[in-house]
């Protein structure tokens, strides 16, 4: 990991000799926290053609966070930085998991899913989890880490912030959920901050190799 990054950069960099860094999503929402994060690095952010799906074919986490951030890097000619995350919810043996995504058709669909799932259940314990994988064209993994937050499925919606499963996910020690959290109450609790920060010391180290 990170061997040969340095011929690579040079290959990558504009005028202004910074690194290009495609954020490979599709969802705002994350490319917001990913802008967020990634503000004072010396980086070019870019998005991904808004079109150009990546199907994800992994069994885990990690497997797809490879898949999106090398097939992105490829396509782009840029380092891509991936995330891919999901939400376990302990009562349904840890689905939505890795298909959270697919739970449903739209945001609302996939709540009332969760929530008539677990009408039942006094087991309301679940927790978010975030790969985040950097790649590099040809294939290259420069940088992997993982991040999660434990909490518990709410009765019912609250909050209007953030996206996804926000409003129904109350995090341990907080009686609020995502949504109802200022953002950088988030970006500090949350799955992919808590990610991100453990990948934090090595971008800014490969990004000094440049
Ligand atoms: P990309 O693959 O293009 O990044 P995606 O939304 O399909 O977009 P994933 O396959 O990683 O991304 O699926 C993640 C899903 O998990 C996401 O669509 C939400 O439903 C949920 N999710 C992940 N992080 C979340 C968060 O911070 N808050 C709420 N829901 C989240």
């Amino acid at each position: 990991m990170g061997k040969g990054v340095r011929s690579k950069n040079i290959n990558q960099m504009n005028s202004m000799d910074k690194v290009v860094l495609t954020l490979a999503t599709t969802n705002l929402g994350k490319f917001k926290e990913f802008d967020q994060f990634l503000s004072d690095f010396p980086l070019i952010l870019k998005s991904q053609p808004q079109d150009f799906e990546v199907e994800e074919t992994g069994s885990s986490f990690a497997e797809n966070a490879r898949i999106k951030s090398i097939a992105i890097a490829n396509l782009m000619g840029t380092w891509a930085l991936a995330d891919d995350s999901g939400l376990c919810v302990e009562a349904l043996s840890g689905a939505p998991g890795i298909y959270s995504s697919r739970y449903a058709n739209n945001d609302v669909e996939r709540i009332q899913r969760i929530l008539n799932e677990l009408e039942s259940s006094s087991n309301r314990s679940a927790y978010f989890v975030s790969n985040i994988c950097i790649a590099a064209p040809g294939n290259e993994i420069l940088l992997q880490v993982d991040g999660r937050c434990e909490g518990r499925i709410t009765h019912a919606p609250r909050g209007l912030e953030g996206f996804g499963y926000d409003p129904i996910f109350e995090v341990n020690g907080t009686g609020l959920t995502f949504a109802e959290m200022p953002k950088f109450q988030k970006n500090k609790l949350g799955h992919r901050g808590k990610a991100f920060s453990k990948l934090e010391t090595s971008l800014r180290e490969l990004l000094g190799n440049c």
